[in-house]
């Protein structure tokens, strides 16, 4: 007998606009009766053609992780998929799910993860469509989530009866006429990344140096055991917070020097291991740090893209480097003297899937921590740190060491990331478009010995589709190549987060080594004088530094 589909009737959620990366609110919103399976509603339509497809499900384990992912399996198996697999305990880091996806030719996934924002009862949750692909789903697809969430008038779902999925273990299980196949969350992952990279130049590193990799208590713990630890033989010393909780410790899972502090304490005593790294709540993020060295991403994209070719999987080179528009200009000049294309695309990984799947980019990278490559379709935290360990062992160079090379060919972008959060939201709107009405009055303005050569508000059109993206933020470039720019986050969960990004160029021959928070002091004061947010919004100080 088959079991029963119940229409659920419900008004539609006013707030399901996806942002940056698919929705994200606070676990006490997504909690709601009907508030997920709304949204889920929503994708299923968007997407459309689901009946006999094939889907990934997983997410980053955060707090509500099992109790949403029962819910869309039960929706699921209502729409009429096929066949659902599931990462063991409903987990799947983002990359992994994206390799999932294109591993095994699936139609799409559902990832649940708010990324790097914190989680438990009180924190955040999200979840986001990525396509077949592997990639986030393009903004048309978002914006037809959005527009059909508001017209809503309820959603189909499986009647209790059907049971229930064991999420913990391995192999096949039935939901009503679906299978569902809960697989191990790491293996392809892993095997994957064996193929890109030199295990056995690594593992020999590895005997006579020490790394060390803070999971923050986040999704990456089981994949960088089984990797790490146990097909590279790093000791058991080298992984700090490697078991993952729902909420992640009470702590922030981003992997930024504001964030990853005992990491950073580590990496700045006498005994610092040669590699330090951290990845985030999902997996996608990175930092890489050497010892008393935090390496801003920006510069992380431009090394990878600098020396690629010591990596088996990048041996033949690079295809191209795309980075987001606020992400420093460093990977540009390496692109300009490797004689490859280079391309400046609104934050957020999506815009690097055309590109992609094109073949015109091999690496990609975000200053927010991303770094990626053709792989799969998501940046990529674990890829980042390996390509970075494989690149000493290549090399036998010292992070540093390999920074003071990169920065005396290529010249150093100083740069910074100010962030105001939770700004209350007219305020934060007023400041950004204010100074959007100031750009006919700014571009060509000279002062401090350097003159605005371009004010915009960025304007993307992607040389692949055509599609155009307006209004991704205020860009100030200044004469002698640094750069202002001012943007709004698209994955806070309160008030509004302002994004001020600060990027000053010493050639080659300057100063190779100052404090950026010191060579930027400039550029500093000159964003208040010129944007005023410490004077519109009362803040004395950014919130978050990086
Ligand atoms: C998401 C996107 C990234 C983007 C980041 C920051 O990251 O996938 O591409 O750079 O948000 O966005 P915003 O500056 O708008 O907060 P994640 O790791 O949160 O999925």
């Amino acid at each position: 007998m088959a079991t029963p589909v119940q229409r659920i009737n419900c008004p539609p959620f006013t707030d399901q606009r996806p942002g940056t990366s698919g929705l994200r609110k606070k676990v006490t919103r997504f909690a709601e009766p009907h508030y997920l399976a709304m949204f889920v509603q929503a994708i299923f339509d968007a997407v459309g053609d689901l009946k006999g497809a094939t889907i990934a499900l997983g997410g980053d384990g955060r707090y509500y992780n099992r109790e949403a992912s029962a819910i869309i399996l039960r929706m699921a198996a209502a729409h009429g998929i096929a066949k659902v697999l599931v990462g063991k305990g409903g987990i799947l880091s983002t990359p992994a799910a994206s390799n999932l996806i294109r591993q095994r030719g699936l139609k799409g996934g559902i990832i649940l993860s708010a990324s790097h924002n914190p989680g438990g009862p009180d924190g955040d949750f999200g979840i986001k469509y990525n396509a077949t692909n592997g990639g986030p789903a393009p903004e048309s697809l978002t914006e037809a989530m959005f527009k059909l969430s508001q017209t809503l008038t309820g959603y189909d779902i499986l009647d209790d009866s059907a049971g229930k999925i064991d999420l913990d273990r391995i192999g096949t299980q039935q939901l009503g006429g679906m299978s569902v196949e809960i697989v191990d969350p790491v293996a392809d992952y892993a095997d994957l990344m064996e193929r890109l990279f030199d295990f056995d130049r690594m593992r020999n590193w590895l005997k006579g140096n020490r790394m060390l990799f803070d999971a923050m208590h986040a999704v990456t713990g089981p994949y960088a055991e089984e990797i790490l630890a146990k097909r590279l033989g790093a000791s058991a010393q080298s992984l700090l917070n490697f078991v993952p909780k729902t909420d992640f410790g009470n702590h922030h899972p981003d992997p930024n020097p504001a964030h990853a502090e005992e990491l950073m304490a580590r990496m700045w005593a006498a005994d610092a291991p040669a590699l330090g790294a951290a990845s985030d709540g999902d997996g996608d993020r990175n930092m890489i740090v050497g010892a008393k060295l935090a390496i801003s991403p920006s510069d992380s994209l431009a090394v990878l893209a600098a020396n690629a070719t010591l990596i088996p999987g990048y041996a033949k080179g690079i295809k191209g480097v795309a980075r987001s528009m606020p992400t420093s200009r460093a990977a540009d000049v390496v692109a300009a003297e490797l004689g490859i294309e280079s391309f400046e695309t609104p934050t957020g990984w999506k815009f690097f899937g055309n590109l992609l799947d094109a073949g015109r980019v091999t690496l990609c990278g975000e200053e927010s921590y991303g770094t990626g490559s053709d792989h799969v379709r998501e940046k990529d935290g674990l890829w980042a740190v390996l390509f970075w360990l494989d690149l000493l062992a290549a090399t036998g160079k010292s992070v540093p060491a390999i920074m003071d090379a990169h920065w005396r060919r290529f010249g150093r972008h100083y740069y910074s990331r100010h962030d105001y959060e939770a700004v209350d939201s007219d305020r934060a709107n007023e400041i950004v478009n204010t100074l959007r009405q100031r750009l006919p009055d700014l571009q060509g303005r000279a002062g401090n010995g350097r003159r605005i050569e371009l004010a915009d508000d960025f304007r993307y059109q992607d040389p692949i589709d055509g599609s155009i993206s307006e209004h991704q933020g205020v860009r100030l470039v200044f004469s002698d190549g640094g750069r202002l720019v001012l943007r709004l986050s698209g994955t806070g969960t309160e008030g509004a987060t302002l994004r001020l990004y600060l990027e000053r160029f010493e050639p080659k021959t300057g100063v190779l080594d100052l404090e950026p928070q010191v060579a930027l002091a400039d550029f500093i004061n000159l964003a208040e004088e010129l944007i005023g947010i410490k004077r519109v919004s009362g803040r004395a100080q950014p919130d978050v530094v990086t």
